[in-house]
């Protein structure tokens, strides 16, 4: 049996950002419009008037400031609000694979590595831009990669489950070099014309480096841990039934629809008694933790799981949160707060990644600093 590590991570940011004042007046725009447009039906009843947002609700509630996006004008396009990408020729790379490309070339540079010595790639994330090929191989061809690739999906949990997946295998010696990419274009699946939810994602792409110890440094994966339940509080119904179900027009569940205020209260106890349960397998206790790499859905959310963990309300810096810059990134979030906020441990040091959404879905991972 091998020893899993991590020698490198990569982020690919967008450069387009668009901050809370940005969304909410394009929304308000939107909303505007609609409210005038459809006076007559809103006046008989037949139609509900659409309130405004609020950029002190968006903060207040998630700790959200700002996205970074694919495309910034189609979303603050208040006759649109959606992205605009144009689609590719096949014979260009498709964005997905653009993206997880920048991160994975990042994270290979970190680990002194090239593309020509990973034999696994999994493009792990809430979506993939085109059913077959996977982006997976895509990726592998243009990164002059050996061995296989495979795409997977588990929503937020997407990464996490990857890394178990990885990390298995490099354990039992069918893979010596894995790259776990999460490109998660989410501006693409988010309703942007329903108040509840327009503020909460963003677009980036992760990438994780796992390989054999074999006397180098960088984090080990000690140990990881999956765990599903099934729940339709976050769903999304598009899929390539659609054409067969008669059903051409663009309803709302095609896109992501959650019940929040649930999913807050549901997922908080699973993800609290995950983590505990698998520190105790390890036989690591909360003075053990140097750092926690969580999800980033919401800041009290985080803030919440954090003291249950650690018994105390975290230090600053004991559990950092990017989704102030990135909003939600589904899988890529707890990557990004990985590959921020892991440079500064000491040997020995363990910090917890753990990654939670849609499924429901947990995943967490044990890394030692070595
Ligand atoms: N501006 C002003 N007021 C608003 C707004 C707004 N934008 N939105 C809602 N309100 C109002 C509501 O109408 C409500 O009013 P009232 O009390 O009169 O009914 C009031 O504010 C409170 O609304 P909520 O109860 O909905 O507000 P919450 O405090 O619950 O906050 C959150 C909403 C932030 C969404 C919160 O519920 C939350 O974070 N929940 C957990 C979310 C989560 O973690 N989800 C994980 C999903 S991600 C995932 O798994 C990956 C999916 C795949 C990726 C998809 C890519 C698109």
């Amino acid at each position: 049996m091998h020893i899993p590590l991590i020698t490198g991570t990569g982020v690919f940011t967008p450069e387009a950002v668009i901050t809370n004042a940005d969304l909410v007046a394009a929304f308000n725009a939107y909303v505007d419009r609609f409210n005038s447009e459809n006076a007559e039906a809103i006046a008989a009843g037949a139609i509900q008037p659409k309130s405004h947002s609020s950029a002190d609700f968006i903060t207040s509630a998630s700790g959200i400031e700002q996205r970074h996006v694919i495309d910034r004008e189609g979303p603050l396009d208040p006759e649109r609000m959606t992205p605009r990408i144009p689609p590719r020729h096949d014979d260009k790379p498709s964005l997905m694979a653009e993206m997880a490309l920048d991160a994975a070339e990042k994270a290979l540079a970190e680990a002194g590595r090239t593309g020509s010595e990973i034999d696994l790639i999994l493009c792990a994330a809430s979506n993939h831009e085109r059913a077959y090929p996977a982006i997976s191989v895509e990726i592998q061809d243009l990164l002059g990669a050996q061995g296989f690739a495979y795409d997977m999906n588990v929503a937020c949990s997407s990464a996490t489950f990857g890394l178990q997946t990885a990390a298995d295998m490099i354990r039992t010696g069918s893979v010596t070099r894995a790259l776990v990419v999460s490109p998660e274009i989410c501006s693409a699946h988010l309703e942007w014309r329903d108040r509840d939810c327009h503020f909460i994602f963003g677009d980036v792409a992760t990438a994780i480096l796992v390989e054999r110890e074999e006397g180098q440094t960088g984090f080990r994966v000690r140990s990881t841990r999956c765990a599903t339940q099934f729940s339709n509080n976050i769903r999304n119904n598009d899929g390539f039934l659609r054409r067969a179900h008669d059903q051409m027009e663009d309803r709302r569940d095609m896109q992501f629809v959650q019940e929040g205020r649930k999913v807050f209260k549901e997922v908080l106890p699973m993800v609290s008694r995950h983590i505990a349960d698998h520190l105790e397998a390890e036989g690591i206790t909360a003075p053990d933790i140097r750092r926690l790499w969580l999800h980033q859905a919401n800041k009290t959310m985080n803030d919440y799981i954090g003291k249950k963990v650690l018994g105390r309300d975290p230090k600053p810096g004991e559990q950092p949160n990017i989704l102030q810059d990135y909003a939600n990134t589904s899988s890529a979030g707890s990557v990004i707060a990985f590959s921020k906020y892991s440079a500064d441990l000491a040997p020995g040091d363990i910090g917890v990644i753990c990654s939670f959404g849609a499924g429901y879905s947990v995943g967490s991972a044990v890394l030692e600093r070595v």
